[in-house]
């Protein structure tokens, strides 16, 4: 299995719902090893190069205007297959296809608001690194519980 880094942007409405800390925790609790992690008021530019895939779509302006719409964590999370299971745990774009269980199957009603942006693909999560972090704040560590975590 392969080690992987991927991109996980907690989006704004979680700060005003105060669920930050089950987001982490839930990230945490999995195995994920939180290697950089940043509170970033996102620019509408720095948007709009994240989401460039899905300019013209008609939830695009919607999208832009609420992610930039207040602060919201920047995270790099490491480990096997992180970019998998990271969005596994994210659960499905689509708030009502969202499973229970998964972030967005628990907490979503408005796929807009759907909690957390996760990497697709190693392709996406070396972008998406490099659009929200300098290689000074990525902070990686040797996981020193790995054995208890099989
Ligand atoms: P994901 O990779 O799961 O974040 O999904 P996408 O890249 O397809 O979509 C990015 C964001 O656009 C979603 F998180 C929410 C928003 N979106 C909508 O608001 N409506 C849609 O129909 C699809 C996506």
């Amino acid at each position: 299995m392969a080690k992987q880094q991927t991109f996980v942007m907690i989006k704004p409405g979680v700060l005003q719902r105060r669920l930050v800390g089950e987001i982490i925790t839930r990230i945490e609790r999995k195995g994920l090893r939180i290697e950089a992690m940043k509170l970033i008021q996102i620019s509408r530019e720095l948007c709009e190069r994240q989401y460039a895939e899905h300019k013209g779509k008609p939830f695009y302006e919607g999208l832009v205007e609420y992610i930039s719409s207040g602060p919201a964590i920047a995270m790099m999370a490491s480990g096997e297959e992180a970019i998998p299971m990271m969005r596994k745990l994210a659960g499905a774009t689509n708030a009502a296809d969202a499973e229970p269980g998964t972030i967005r199957g628990d907490f979503a009603a408005i796929t807009q608001k759907n909690l957390v942006h996760a990497s697709d693909s190693p392709e996406s999560a070396e972008r998406e690194l490099g659009l929200f972090f300098t290689h000074e704040e990525i902070h990686s560590w040797v996981d020193g519980n790995e054995d208890c975590l099989v």
